[in-house]
Formats: structure tokens, C-alpha cells, sequence
């Protein structure tokens, strides 16, 4: 798939399916609740299956049963493809 950062308009068609998620400081961001810490952190195992396999590594962090996920692509200083295809890999484990 294309590794390519995305405009301000491809930006905000993609956000309008990927429920939840919003633009914050420049990054793809959602927050995540669940039940427990175990099913935080459970999540975030999968996630990271799922970026590694990408190569695309969330910014995030865990607090208990909250994981904040932010996305960004480094090396092409904002968002790229991605980020909303790992954003859309993360729905998906959810589903
Ligand atoms: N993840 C994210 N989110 N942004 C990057 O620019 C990035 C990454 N770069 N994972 C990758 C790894 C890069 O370091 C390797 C060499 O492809």
C-alpha cells in the first residue's frame, strides 16, 4: 500500500468513517476504555502485533483500563495513509 501523507480534505473524508478518532496536536487520536487493566492491556498486545506487522508504530500511552492512542508518521512530518489504515486495523480488532 502507498506510504503517502494525506491532505487537509483526505484527512477529513477519512476521519468522517473512523468514528471516535479526532485530530489532536497534529496526530490521529482516540481514547479507549475498557473494563479492566487486563483488557487494556490485552488490546494493546494485539495493537502491537498489528503495527509491527505494518512497520507503523502508535504513539500511546495506559493508564489502567485507558489507552491513548495517538497517530502520526514521523518521517513525513503529519498524517499519513498510514496511520488511517493502522486507526482502521484497531477498529477492526474491536469489531
Ligand atoms: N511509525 C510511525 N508512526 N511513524 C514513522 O515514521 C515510523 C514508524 N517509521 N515506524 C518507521 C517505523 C521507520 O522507522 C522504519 C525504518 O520504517
Amino acid at each position: 500500500m502507498e506510504r503517502k501523507k494525506l491532505t487537509g480534505s483526505e484527512l477529513l473524508q477519512e476521519l468522517s468513517a473512523l468514528p471516535g478518532w479526532s485530530l489532536y496536536e497534529g496526530k490521529l487520536h482516540k481514547l479507549f476504555t475498557f473494563p479492566d487493566f487486563v483488557k487494556a492491556f490485552g488490546f494493546m498486545c494485539e495493537v502491537a502485533l498489528v503495527a509491527q506487522a505494518m512497520d507503523h508504530h502508535p504513539d500511546w500511552s495506559n493508564a489502567y483500563n485507558r489507552v491513548t492512542i495517538d497517530l502520526v508518521t514521523h518521517d513525513l512530518g503529519g498524517i499519513s495513509t498510514f496511520d488511517t489504515e493502522l486507526a482502521r486495523r484497531i477498529e477492526n480488532l474491536l469489531s
